[in-house]
């Protein structure tokens, strides 16, 4: 099993299961009445946003997305700090003002999303670029949908980040859907990676309910970005196992194909290769 050490997979299992029980948590709270504004899981994503944020170092950037609340919680925020936030109450980072995960944390270095999908890439780049101009040596790792990476804005931030070889990579959540969508209905491409070419960048499609094939192409990305040569496309694939927010009973996704990645559960899957290589008791 890969490069890591025992005590790194107890943490990556650790957080996936973190993720998850926080997912649940907030689906119940919203049920219950007690969330302002909306609810969006990650279920199905936590092997990709806990293994990409796990390969940061101390001093880099974090520009997460909707369902990136793993990434938080790797790279050190606090469950108090998440719950106010995603309640949308005084004490939160927005004051009541926002919730979900648009906030920032300039300590941490989270520098949550915006609503407007993919308009935070050419802030992520402009961040790369200050961290080069101080010399800082921070690498930036940024997320966007496979609905979102087909705005204007991906194109403008990677081409920029592509030219300047920022210390930038881009993780694709490829979870087939943007809202009701369906990824064959957004692009005629094979695979969304494939644009990395076009930039003069690397780009990779990777399964992304994996959480350690995550966590080292990540690694390879970030540490090629730290030596200077640039940004890396990674295209996660994943699939969307709940509706698009806790109000979308996605009624418009097949049960086969949510049967056939539930075999792929990113939280389970992890847990049977830890219990398969006695890294795990039962
Ligand atoms: C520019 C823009 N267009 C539309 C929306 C409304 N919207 C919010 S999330 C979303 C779907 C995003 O899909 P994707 O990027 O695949 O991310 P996912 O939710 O699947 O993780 C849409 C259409 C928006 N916020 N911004
Ligand atoms: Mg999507």
């Amino acid at each position: 099993m890969g490069s890591l050490s025992r005590k790194q997979q107890h943490e990556l299992y650790y957080y996936l299961r973190l993720t998850r029980a926080c997912d649940d948590t907030l689906l119940r709270l919203y049920k219950q009445g007690k969330m302002v504004g909306g609810a969006y899981t990650g279920n199905g994503n936590e092997a990709t946003a806990v293994g990409s944020a796990y390969a940061l170092k101390q001093g880099d950037y974090l520009f997460p997305m909707h369902r990136d609340l793993g990434a938080h919680l790797v790279r050190g925020q606090s469950l108090k700090n998440i719950f106010l936030q995603q309640l949308g109450r005084a004490a939160s980072f927005t004051r009541g003002r926002d919730g979900t995960g648009h906030y920032a944390d300039p300590a941490l270095r989270i520098y949550g999303n915006v609503s407007h999908l993919a308009a935070m890439i050419p802030v992520a780049v402009g961040a790369a670029l200050a961290s080069r101009m101080q010399r800082q040596n921070a690498v930036i790792l940024n997320y966007i949908g496979d609905g979102g990476s087909n705005v204007g804005d991906f194109h403008e931030g990677v081409n920029m980040a592509a030219v300047m070889k920022l210390p930038f990579v881009l993780i694709i959540e490829n979870n087939q859907y943007a809202y009701s969508t369906p990824v064959s209905r957004q692009h005629a491409a094979t695979k969304i990676s494939d644009r990395a070419a076009g930039y003069g960048i690397p780009g990779v499609t990777i399964d992304g309910t994996d959480v350690e094939l995550v966590y080292e192409t990540t690694q390879t990305a970030v540490e090629r970005a730290r030596r200077g040569e640039g940004p890396t496309l990674i295209e996660s694939v994943t699939m969307r196992m709940q509706g698009h927010s806790a109000s979308d009973d996605a009624s418009y996704v097949p049960g086969e194909l949510l049967d056939r990645w539930r075999d792929k559960d990113p939280v389970l899957q992890y847990e049977r290769r830890l219990l398969s290589h006695k890294a795990l008791t039962s």
